[in-house]
């Protein structure tokens, strides 16, 4: 195993930002956002002064902190700052509604919540048993302190906390087929562990890269290859706050140079449904792409290889596992594939007997290796059915080739993955279920052009409405209101009836395209 012993006495806070300063590299750019480069020296003074912030606040080691703010420095002064005390981030999606909000407050206990100041009408009359106070990032308003104007008074110097290896680091929210999104607890140790082995054996990162996410950092995906990574390696962080779409993410490479990039299939797909965007767009600083979230269709490597000469390397991470362990390699990608195992990993292919399966035969994806969760907060049967032994279940099939090369087939759930974020069909249907005219509905994966796998819903009317295209509209048009905006339908075929079991259980299976 190519990992080195971590001491017990490790604060990644310290191992990621302050290492850098006390070898001589405070004077690199860890950072640029807009027209701000902030150095090692910097970001370690801010993270400092954002400890000291919340230290002043009362906020004691292990405590929660929600935050729910746009990538930008603010973001990372506020996560470091919280880990560097010993205190808790958690991170949280950008795009919640209120009542989820208040969930994830609740469930986390946080005594604190970061937030934008663009999502302050959101979260403005959301309370919890133990939050004390709120702080927006930017500017401050009449309710809430900014992080700037706190982190003002207080010094640029600070002991790190002196956590142990296996202490509680972060947590990130995932969700699920059922039930409400799981707190998913990672440890000090693992965030040194994701960099120390895909970071540095696949991505060879090193102190001249710059790194740039489409996936925001509240993701375990966008928070390694949009911060943790090139902090690992003394490199530079790219961050964007504005949502990515092709043209701010064509934007963002022409104007921060990265070499390493961080995309989900769609966004490659859409990236390359743009006229000339090879003369057009400046790309030449690019060394790597990355491509997680979901499987990326062999075409969509082979067309962004052809356009713009960089290969896209497929790999599969969780938040379960914090970042990718299939990975492809550069010079090696069998398109279409996850690719072998990266080092410090090991992956099983088993039966439900959980014996080992034969090559070429399909069976439920099993990892092991040092950043996998230490479990979900207050579910205990969830990660009693997740971890076994050493073994994180994914909830993913696959199947090894001959060649040791590892290929998707699905969820071993009725989960779907559209543009890198869940789907659960079940929430997509009870949204549906809501509207007058609908009596019945299933809702299934269905490939687009691109082969990238969208939600499509059959749905049964109830008696006094008909099938038409305005009402097919309509139904998109209430989901898309009521949900987050990569959930909605793309497609509604109208039926008389969904295929079931004798039990009246709908056979999502059976809708599906072969
Ligand atoms: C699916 C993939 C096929 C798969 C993630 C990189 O996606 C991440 O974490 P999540 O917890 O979802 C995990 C599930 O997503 N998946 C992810 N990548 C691929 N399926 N090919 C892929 N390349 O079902 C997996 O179980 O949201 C990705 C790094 C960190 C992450 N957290």
């Amino acid at each position: 195993m190519p990992i080195p012993e971590i001491p017990e006495s490790f604060n990644a806070a310290a191992a990621f930002i302050d290492r850098h300063v006390a070898a001589g590299r405070g004077d690199r750019v860890a950072l640029r956002w807009n027209d701000q480069s902030v150095t090692y020296a910097q970001l370690a003074a801010n993270v400092n002064r954002a400890g000291n912030a919340l230290l002043r606040l009362g906020v004691r080691p292990e405590e929660r902190i929600v935050v729910a703010a746009w990538d930008s420095p603010d973001f990372v002064y506020s996560f470091w700052g919280a880990m560097k005390i010993g205190a808790v981030p958690v991170p949280i999606n950008t795009f919640l509604r209120t009542d989820e909000y208040a969930y994830v407050l609740e469930n986390s206990g946080a005594s604190l919540l970061v937030v934008s100041p663009e999502l302050w009408p959101t979260v403005v009359s959301v309370t919890s048993r133990r939050l004390r106070q709120r702080i927006v990032t930017g500017a401050g308003n009449d309710d809430a302190p900014s992080l700037a104007s706190l982190m003002a008074n207080e010094s640029p110097e600070m002991d790190a906390a002196p956590t142990h290896c296996d202490d509680m680091a972060l947590w990130l929210y995932s969700s699920g087929s059922t039930g409400s999104p799981k707190g998913v607890v990672h440890v000090h140790r693992s965030l040194w562990y994701c960099a120390e082995t895909y970071a540095k054996d696949v991505l060879s990162l090193g102190p001249n890269d710059t790194t740039l996410s489409a996936a925001r950092l509240f993701f375990a995906y966008g928070l390694g290859g949009g911060m943790t990574f090139a902090f690992h390696a003394g490199a530079t962080a790219a961050l964007v706050s504005e949502r990515p779409t092709p043209d701010s993410m064509y934007a963002a490479i022409q104007r921060y140079r990265p070499t390493v990039f961080f995309g989900v299939p769609t966004l490659y797909a859409a990236m390359l449904q743009v006229k000339d965007a090879a003369s057009q767009h400046d790309l030449s600083s690019l060394r790597v792409c990355v491509s997680a979230g979901e499987a990326l269709p062999g075409e969509l490597f082979k067309q962004w290889h052809e356009r713009f000469g960089v290969e896209i390397l497929d790999g599969i991470g969780s938040t379960e596992a914090l970042h990718i362990f299939l990975s492809n390699r550069l010079g090696q990608v069998r398109p279409g594939s996850s690719g072998t195992p990266v080092p410090g990993y090991e992956v099983r292919v088993v039966d439900e007997r959980g014996v080992e399966t034969q090559p070429d035969e399909v069976g439920d994806l099993l990892v092991k290796g040092g950043s996998v969760t230490a479990g979900y907060w207050r579910r205990l049967e969830a990660t009693r059915r997740a971890l076994q032994g050493d073994w994180l279940r994914t909830g993913d099939t696959y199947y090894r080739d001959a060649e040791g090369v590892y290929w998707y087939c699905g969820r071993s759930d009725d989960m779907l993955k559209v543009s890198g974020q869940w789907v659960s069909p079940a929430e997509v249907e009870g949204v549906l279920f809501q509207h007058p005219a609908v009596l019945e509905a299933a809702v299934v994966g269905w490939e687009d052009d691109h082969a990238l796998v969208k939600p499509k819903a059959f749905v049964v009317l109830k008696e006094s409405y008909s099938p038409s295209a305005t009402l097919a509209d309509e139904l998109q048009s209430f989901v898309r209101a009521r949900t987050l905006p990569h959930k909605y339908p793309r497609w509604i075929e109208f039926v008389a009836e969904l295929p079931k079991t004798a039990t009246g259980k709908i056979q999502r299976y059976k809708l599906r395209r072969a």
